[in-house]
């Protein structure tokens, strides 16, 4: 055992600051938890799972609403030494199902409104506790953890002790999940915290959803390891944002919530003036958005890459003398991180040429759980990790992601994987086939489209078809548009032409 403990929690907890009565969380219901409150609530849960006798290494799942317990759930678990699982609320059963025969929590956490089919599937599974948290701080897991101490020494943890199972379904096929550790995240969090220059002082408009890494690593590990405060919205509410610009320093969002907020009258040079960072990430931001913002606000938006797998990669610099940001471009490689672009063969190639992103370092994760050939498959022999995503440097050094070789859709900042709807579309009555592909939208970036052919003689009902998947998966995986075809598009080879099928349709939602 380590003499010093890598625990991802202490070293969070280290960037509290000395006077634990000063505010750490403000929330849209009106409520202030001190740092104190923060420090004894994780205490309370931590010794809460600490009391139920968990295998070592045991997953806590979390398919919760947007609250700061949920928050504290995590944080938790990460001081009691357990595995982390994050799950999209807006997953339904069979996509839960999924979820819990392949990752095996002993805990699942999940609202009173379902506890009826999450608890049910839970215990059918053989989950040994779940637990009900409600966004409004009722619910099981808080009852039961009130009767536990407030004071919790922190479990023991090496920097390559898993902490968190993000699901992702990296390059292709079913989601994975993977595996990352205290040392990924805090090697992360604490480049992040040198290179966009992180004050105790700052103020963070929380405003993402925490069951990803944008908001529950990059946005809320940099507010409390820098003990800065939290700006907390349950949910994002574009008139909630501008509202607390003016108390705020940072923002982070992915590229629709810069699009919307650029809707809002109230978003001003004024409201923006005790601002000093806006971070985008997770989708391509819009060269457009980039300029609109930077002529609305006089601020420009500082845009940076990375993936579940991987944390943040690369970023546009913070400081002046980092250099300057480019819109179209994800920045510069951070430090600490390897990043390669190879065209054939896997030859690195020069500044300039289009070629693979492929990437190294210290926030790059041991693997994808329980599967070693996927992981084996998404490495390179030398040990690089095969993003998926297709970008080229310039002489600058500034990176450009210009697309993806993975089949992915980012909807709005979530991911969306092609082959996942065409399986339920293809199981419904009446279809032959179908191809589901992202076309541009001007809010969401890309949105979902289904492309579908009937079985001779049958009439297909593109309502039906939405109202149907709408029953089995979560909402922003449902196709915003489904078009019913004779045939699809294919090549010599008898591959369907998604690239033909996207352009037919880049207009659809553009008018
Ligand atoms: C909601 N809907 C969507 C999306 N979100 N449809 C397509 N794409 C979406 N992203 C649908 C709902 O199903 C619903 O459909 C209708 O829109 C309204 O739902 P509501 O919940 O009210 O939507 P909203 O509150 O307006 O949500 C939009 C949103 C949200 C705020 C943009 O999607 C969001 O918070 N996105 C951020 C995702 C994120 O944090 N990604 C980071 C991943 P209906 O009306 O038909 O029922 S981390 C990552 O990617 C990497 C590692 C990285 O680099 O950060
Ligand atoms: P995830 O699977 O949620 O980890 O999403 C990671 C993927 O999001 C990356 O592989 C990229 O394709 C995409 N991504 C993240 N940030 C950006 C960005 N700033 N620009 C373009 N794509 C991005």
């Amino acid at each position: 055992m380590s003499a010093h403990n890598e625990n991802l929690f202490v070293a969070l907890r280290a960037g509290f600051p000395a006077d634990l009565d000063r505010i750490a969380i403000e929330t849209d219901s009106g409520l202030a938890y001190s740092w104190r409150d923060l420090d004894r609530a994780t205490a309370m849960i931590a010794n809460l799972l600490d009391s139920l006798d968990l295998p070592a290494g045991a997953r806590v799942a979390a398919h919760t609403d947007k609250s700061v317990e949920a928050l504290l759930l995590y944080l938790a678990t990460l001081r009691a030494g357990y595995v982390y699982l994050p799950l999209n609320n807006g997953y339904q059963q069979a996509e839960l199902e999924y979820f819990i025969d392949n990752a095996e929590p002993s805990v699942v956490v999940c609202t009173g409104r379902n506890f009826h089919w999450v608890g049910k599937l839970a215990f059918q599974r053989g989950v040994g506790h779940v637990f009900t948290l409600n966004d409004d701080r009722s619910g099981s897991l808080l009852e039961r953890a009130a009767q536990h101490a407030d004071r919790h020494t922190a479990a023991t943890r090496s920097a390559g002790d898993l902490a968190a199972i993000l699901y992702t379904s990296g390059t292709t096929g079913r989601s994975k999940g993977a595996m990352l550790s205290h040392g990924n995240l805090l090697s992360n969090a604490r480049t992040l915290q040198r290179y966009w220059d992180w004050r105790p002082d700052d103020v963070l408009i929380h405003a993402l959803p925490i069951f990803h890494v944008h908001g529950l690593f990059v946005a809320s590990h940099g507010a409390l390891i820098n003990g800065s405060t939290m700006l907390w919205l349950s949910r994002f509410d574009p008139r909630a944002v501008v509202e607390r610009l003016p108390r705020a320093t940072v923002f982070m969002g992915v590229p629709t919530l810069y699009v919307r907020l650029l809707q809002e009258a109230g978003l001003t040079r004024a409201a923006c003036a005790a601002m000093r960072l806006f971070v985008s990430g997770s989708a391509p931001l819009l060269i457009e958005t980039f300029r609109d913002w930077q002529e609305r606000t006089g601020h420009t938006i500082l845009e940076r890459y990375g993936m579940s797998e991987t944390v943040m990669l690369t970023s546009n610099p913070c400081r002046a003398e980092d250099g300057t940001r480019i819109g179209g471009t994800v920045g510069k490689v951070l430090p600490g991180v390897g990043l390669r672009i190879t065209g054939e063969g896997g030859a690195v190639v020069p500044a300039g040429e289009i070629g693979n992103v492929e990437v190294s370092g210290a926030g790059v994760f041991g693997g994808y759980w329980r599967m070693p050939e996927k992981t084996a498959e998404e490495f390179t022999a030398d040990g690089w990790f095969r993003t998926g995503d297709v970008g080229r440097f310039d002489a600058s050094g500034h990176l450009t992601i210009v697309g993806r070789s993975k089949d992915l859709i980012i909807s709005g900042g979530y991911n969306v994987y092609p082959a996942e709807i065409e399986g339920y579309l293809n199981e419904m009555p009446g279809v032959a086939e179908s191809a589901v592909i992202g076309v541009p939208h001007p809010d969401f970036g890309e949105a979902v489209v289904a492309v579908v052919v009937g079985k001779p003689g049958e009439a297909l009902d593109a309502a039906a078809m939405t109202a149907g998947l709408k029953d089995r998966i979560a909402g922003f995986k449902v196709p915003k548009r489904v078009l019913v075809v004779p045939d699809l598009p294919r090549n010599a080879m008898g591959k369907v032409q998604k690239n033909l099928l996207r352009e037919q349709q880049r207009s659809l939602f553009s008018g």
